[in-house]
């Protein structure tokens, strides 16, 4: 394995027509080669034969579900998830001789790429105060040095805990218990960034923030909605579940700016069909929607099942409250605004609505499309009042499914993970370790970057992730990291949160899923929960990257007894030797986890408890399923502005750059990149390949973001709309630019403006013509129109 040294350089960036086809042969070429190069052939064959396998270990890339165990294929597994894993199972190393070699400030000029390709951290590392490089350190002097830090804040709430979604449950358990009986509940984690409007929406409209879907409704839809989510690219074995529904009768109705190509067509790998013939057509109509144009789709389509009573009646009168209000609000929209917000003509709305009318059992998938907005509970909301006017929960082959990201985002949670935990869970808690756990909300991902900018929060702990590049506002996020007195990173690799740290900065290097994780009681297995509740184990199968590498639930508890010594009695060495104790106080403090150890060990696990899907039960307000009225909001994008979303690439997870390959969408060797309309590239005086820089300015802010060094390319998006990757684009996402109720960063609606590349410098005063204001209209009126 060659560690890779050079950088890509703009001369790299090769164009071609977008695909429109997700899959096939290259899709398994790719796997194969990238497992190869990172892994060599045993432990390519070692790490994929165990994947998403029974007695193997889950993907750490996404949380899409795995079919029953006796219906696993022996390649349960896609194209990004063998990236994840050879991005992992690396024989590439980042030893102390690599970090005594590169000093900070060398290695911050690289590529969070390239960072990535130096490989696994082999030792716990620490950067002293004013040292130009990390060095080696002890685990017991660095948890010492954590725990002195932590007991010379003033209250346990100068200090916040970040966990990113790959952690697993025993993991998560063992870290909320940790934070907490420390006293606080300071637990920011990704979700805050991700599904977090999903969550409050839910858990308001249904009473619990998780999918009411299992596979076999999905298999038994008549009619899938997929919006806001590219499934070809960060679910990809979504494609086959798709294909098999499409195989069952199932219409599939896609609402996205983009044609996405693997919510077009599917080449499945492993049928003959798929390597040699055309695949099999996935999206029935493709709704071409304009970014944040959401909500006043769906309040249209609502209009027209009023119109034509395509309602469930029975089910509205059982098990839902608020309807005659929301038939009302919806009876009257204004089609102008709609066509306007939406960019569709209202001939397209009433087809898709029809498509709605006609199915007997509808599932709503949704991802970073839907949430990532100013309104983006609203926007969800208003998704589950169409779900609830035809009765589309808590029946077979109907729900609401988010789909989440990270592998075990939804597990972290499920454990506690969460800044505003119900007082419940907090109360078992105390019943359960005899403590008094905090009970006021802890700081969430943005209020963690104010406190830490304001110099509230002295101590960053993040437990994975990689929080200066996944955070908005990159420039904010670095200065408030380095405004700390200490961080403490547990990764597996090398990312530039490890460059931008606090007065001390700790890096802990820990086991991935693909290891075998052996402790004073023999070898140890994990559980994770997917995106429909499932619960199941997971067991790494390879030789660990180092003999000096700790589990996370070793790191976590060795911080825990350095820091809380025997305080409550908490028996942190029991828990670190045998897993089966973690997994015994689950069982006793998570609701739903009852006999947690034999149901999750067993092949496949078990599903959670999720009282709509399974007996219509509401735990809202009133007791129902609670429609809720919004105002149709629109972004304004003035004269000379563009509405940027930031995505992903088919060649990255989150902030790990895997290549710079976005095949699907024809971009090769380059991700400084802008999609925007030919005619929009024109009417603003570029020309396609232009080189630009993108600014913005938020609420009368003097600051004004930039992010610098783009080339133009010339796609199809909606008019007056722009796509680029994060998270090179987060500079551009002001920290304050949040979902109204979930304040998760609104980075898929970002006003800005083209300028020649090297024009501007960025300085607030250089910058003229920026637009200014909250552009998402913070104090409008009620139904705002476009102007
Ligand atoms: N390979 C790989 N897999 C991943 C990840 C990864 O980075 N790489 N990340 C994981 C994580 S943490 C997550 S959260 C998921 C993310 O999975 P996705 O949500 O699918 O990811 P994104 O690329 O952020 O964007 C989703 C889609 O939303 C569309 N979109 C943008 N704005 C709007 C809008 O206003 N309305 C509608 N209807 N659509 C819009 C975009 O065009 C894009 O196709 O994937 C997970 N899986
Ligand atoms: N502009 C913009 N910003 C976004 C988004 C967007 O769409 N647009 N998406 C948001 C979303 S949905 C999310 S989920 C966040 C993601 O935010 P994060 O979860 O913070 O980011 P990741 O890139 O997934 O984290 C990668 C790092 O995790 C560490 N790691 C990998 N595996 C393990 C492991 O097994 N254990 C431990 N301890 N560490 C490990 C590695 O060191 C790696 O560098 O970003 C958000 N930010
Ligand atoms: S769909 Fe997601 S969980 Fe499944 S193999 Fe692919 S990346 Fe892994
Ligand atoms: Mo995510």
């Amino acid at each position: 394995m060659s560690k890779r040294t050079h950088e890509f350089t703009e001369d790299d960036l090769h164009r071609g027509p977008a695909k429109d086809t997700a899959g096939g042969p290259t899709a398994v070429a790719v796997s194969m080669r990238r497992s190869l190069e990172h892994m060599g052939p045993i432990r390519t064959a070692r790490t994929l034969l165990k994947l998403n396998q029974a007695d193997g270990f889950d993907c750490m890339s996404c949380a899409w579900p795995d079919p029953d165990p006796g219906e696993r294929a022996t390649a349960e597994f896609c194209e990004n998830g063998a990236k994840a894993v050879a991005e992992e199972a690396t024989k590439a190393r980042a030893t102390p001789e690599f970090f005594a070699r590169h000093s900070v400030a060398e290695l911050d000029a690289h590529s969070e790429w390239w960072l990535g390709q130096q490989g696994r951290i082999t030792h716990p590392m620490v950067r002293r105060p004013d040292a130009t490089h990390y060095e080696p350190i002890g685990w017991d002097e660095a948890f010492r040095l954590i725990a002195s830090e932590l007991d010379g804040l003033e209250s346990p709430d100068d200090a916040t805990f970040y966990t990113s979604g790959r952690a697993s449950n025993e993991a998560a358990f063992a870290y909320q218990l940790f934070v907490r009986a420390f006293g606080t509940n300071n637990l920011p984690d990704c979700s805050n960034m991700c599904h977090e409007s999903t969550s409050i929406a839910l858990q308001e409209s249904i009473g619990i923030g998780k999918a009411s879907v299992t596979l076999p409704d999905l298999l038994g839809a008549e009619l899938i909605v997929i919006a806001g989510q590219n499934p070809g690219t960060n679910h990809p074995r979504m494609l086959t579940q798709l294909e098999h529904a499409k195989q069952n009768g199932a219409t599939i109705l896609t609402i996205n700016p983009l044609r996405e190509a693997g919510l077009n067509r599917f080449k499945n790998p492993q049928t003959p069909r798929g390597v040699v013939g055309n695949g099999t057509r996935l999206s029935d109509m493709h709704l071409p929607i304009r970014v944040n144009g959401d909500i006043a789709l769906f309040q249209a389509i609502g209009s027209l099942l009023v119109e034509w009573d395509a309602l469930d009646h029975p089910f509205l009168e059982r098990y839902t409250h608020g309807f005659a209000e929301w038939r009302d609000h919806v009876a009257d929209v204004d089609w102008d605004v709609v066509t306007e917000a939406t960019g569709l003509t209202r001939g397209q709305i009433t087809d898709a609505a029809a498509l709605l009318r006609d199915s007997r059992s509808t599932v709503f998938c949704w991802a970073m499309g839907l949430t990532q907005h100013r309104n983006g509970v609203a926007t969800i909301k208003e998704l589950v009042n169409l779900a609830l006017a035809q009765g589309n929960i808590g029946k077979p082959g109907a729900g609401l499914f988010p789909v989440r990201g990270h592998s075990n985002v939804q597990g972290d949670r499920t454990m506690g993970i969460w800044e505003r935990v119900p007082q419940s869970f907090l109360d078992s808690l105390q019943r359960e370790f005899g403590f008094d756990p905090p009970r006021e909300h802890g700081f969430d991902t943005v209020d963690s970057i104010r406190a830490m900018r304001d110099g509230k929060v002295r101590v960053f702990v993040g437990l994975g992730g990689n929080f200066v590049q996944a955070a908005p506002d990159t420039d904010v996020t670095a200065a408030a990291l380095r405004n700390t007195l200490l961080s403490v990173q547990i990764s597996t690799k090398l990312n530039r949160s490890h460059l931008v740290g606090g007065r001390t900065a700790l890096i802990l290097p820990t086991l991935g899923r693909t290891e075998r994780d052996v402790q004073e009681s023999g070898p140890q297995a994990i559980t994770v929960e997917d995106s429909t509740c499932s619960v199941h184990s997971s067991r790494g199968p390879l030789q660990p990257a180092s003999p000096h590498l700790r589990s996370e639930v070793s790191i976590i508890t060795g911080m825990a007894e350095a820091t809380l010594g025997d305080r409550y009695g908490i028996d942190w060495s029991g828990m670190r030797a045998d897993y089966r104790r973690i997994r015994d106080h689950i069982s006793r403090v998570v609701p739903g986890c009852e006999s947690y150890e034999v149901n999750a060990r067993r092949p496949g696990g078990f599903i959670l408890p999720h009282p709509p899907r399974d007996s219509r039960t509401f735990d809202t307000a009133s007791g129902r399923g609670e429609f809720e009225v919004s105002p149709i909001e629109v972004v304004q994008v003035p004269e000379g502005h563009l509405l940027l979303q930031t995505l992903r690439s088919h060649d990255q997870f989150n902030t790990t750059i895997y290549g710079y390959s976005d095949r699907y969408r024809g971009i090769e060797g380059g991700r400084h990149v802008v999609f925007a309309h030919r005619e929009d590239i024109a009417a603003l005086g570029f020309a396609d390949g232009d080189h630009v820089d993108l600014v913005t300015r938020w609420d009368g802010d003097e600051h004004v973001r930039c992010a610098q060094g783009f080339r133009l390319v010339a796609y199809d998006v909606p008019r007056g709309t722009a796509a680029a990757y994060y998270p090179e684009t987060n500079p551009l996402v002001p920290l304050d630019a949040t979902a109204r109720k979930s304040n998760q960063p609104a980075s898929k609606s970002v006003v800005v403006r083209l300028t020649v590349a090297g024009e501007v410098d960025c300085d607030p005063a250089g910058v003229q013509g920026a637009v200014g204001g909250d552009w998402l209209h913070k104090s409008r009126p009620e139904v705002a129109h476009l102007s």
